[in-house]
């Protein structure tokens, strides 16, 4: 690792100088959130070694199983977050309602609230392939000081104060936006220290990759069959390359860096498809847009959907801007098919 890069540490510093009237609040709600991931990268790490892996017993709120890295991470998450009062209130995928912290304190002047997948892509931890943390953080509509409501949490993606991920892959990373473009840090195991390791980054316009399990193609809309199957002809720089991981962090990752279009769609089997609009689809939708890609539900951009559940679901099209566009393009000529 070269010395002479900046940790993230000094990074936050710096940048908390250009927010006007910050007080320091969302610098050290993203340091809690990087010690926190810190320590859930250490058990993700040994999670081969160690007897922590299968069913928790427990099954979440959208009804699938629980791992045991999962609940540990939620509860480091949790714990990280309201011990250190920093924020007035969480959700997360792996909690039925959201936690209001604090709520009784009077003086209790915070105005965040975190969105967080805790441990997404979890299905991967036993064969040993990259999971990762999703996170979103939004600034509270409700009076400073009252306890928060639902409110607080649906909110259009577009309201995002910042998003990011961690990625515990054959690396660490931290990639994450405070709406001034894109920044990704890589963890030096040795001396836990997070360095800028990708200033600036910025998603290819087109690419030669696409995203999707296929295994659900019997179920997809017309406009996906016909995107895949234009993905797949011989034409110009096509037929492109399939590639899934079935971890939204690392498949995104991915294609960011390479270009590529990741697509969760919508089926006759599940309406609006799998992923979280509030955990996973928004944070990676800010994500995208502040890379120079873009996110859309096959019809509509993702950071303008009003949220009206914690827990909704949204199609997802997600990825370098103009493989977006075609699909989309795809998607309207069947549209309410
Ligand atoms: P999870 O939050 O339960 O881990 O589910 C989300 C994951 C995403 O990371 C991934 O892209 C998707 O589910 C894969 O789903 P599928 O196995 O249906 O292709
Ligand atoms: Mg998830």
């Amino acid at each position: 690792m070269d010395r002479n890069k900046r940790t993230l540490g000094e990074f936050i510093i710096e940048n908390q100088a250009a927010f006007q009237y910050s007080s320091g609040e969302l610098s050290k709600l993203i340091n809690a959130i990087r010690l926190a991931a810190k320590v859930v990268n250490h058990e993700v790490n040994k999670a081969g070694l160690v007897d922590i892996l299968g069913d928790s017993g427990d099954t979440n709120i959208q009804g699938e199983n629980q791992q045991k890295l999962d609940v540990l991470a939620n509860e480091k998450f949790k714990q990280t977050l309201t011990k250190r009062e920093i924020v007035c209130g969480i959700a997360s995928e792996e909690e039925d309602d959201f936690i209001s912290v604090n709520s009784q304190d009077k003086n209790f002047q915070n105005k965040y609230v975190v969105l967080i997948d805790p441990l997404d892509g979890s299905s991967n931890i036993d064969v040993n392939v990259s999971v990762g943390t999703i996170f979103s953080i939004y600034r509270r509509v409700t009076p400073i000081g009252t306890p928060v409501t639902k409110e607080d949490f649906l909110q259009p993606g577009i309201n995002q104060v910042a998003a990011g991920y961690f990625i515990y892959g054959t690396s660490t990373m931290l990639v994450y936006t405070t709406g001034h473009g894109v920044n990704g840090f890589t963890l030096n195991p040795a001396i836990g220290t997070f360095y800028l390791s990708h200033p600036n980054m910025t998603y290819p316009e087109t690419g030669r990759i696409y995203s999707i399990n296929e295994g659900n193609y019997i179920h997809f809309p017309q406009g996906v069959k016909d995107y895949i199957k234009y993905c797949q002809q011989e034409e110009g720089d096509r037929p492109y390359t399939s590639r899934y991981i079935g971890s939204l962090v690392s498949d995104f990752h991915r294609n960011m860096i390479k270009g590529g279009i990741y697509m969760y769609p919508k089926s006759s089997v599940a309406s609006n498809g799998k992923l979280r609009l509030l955990y996973e689809c928004n944070p990676m939708a800010f994500l995208a847009e502040q890379a120079g890609a873009k996110a859309s539900d096959g019809y509509r951009r993702i950071l303008e959907i009003q949220p009206t559940e914690l827990h909704e679901r949204a199609p997802f099209f997600c990825g370098s801007r103009k493989m977006v566009e075609k699909a989309e393009e795809f998607m309207a000529r069947h549209k309410g098919a």
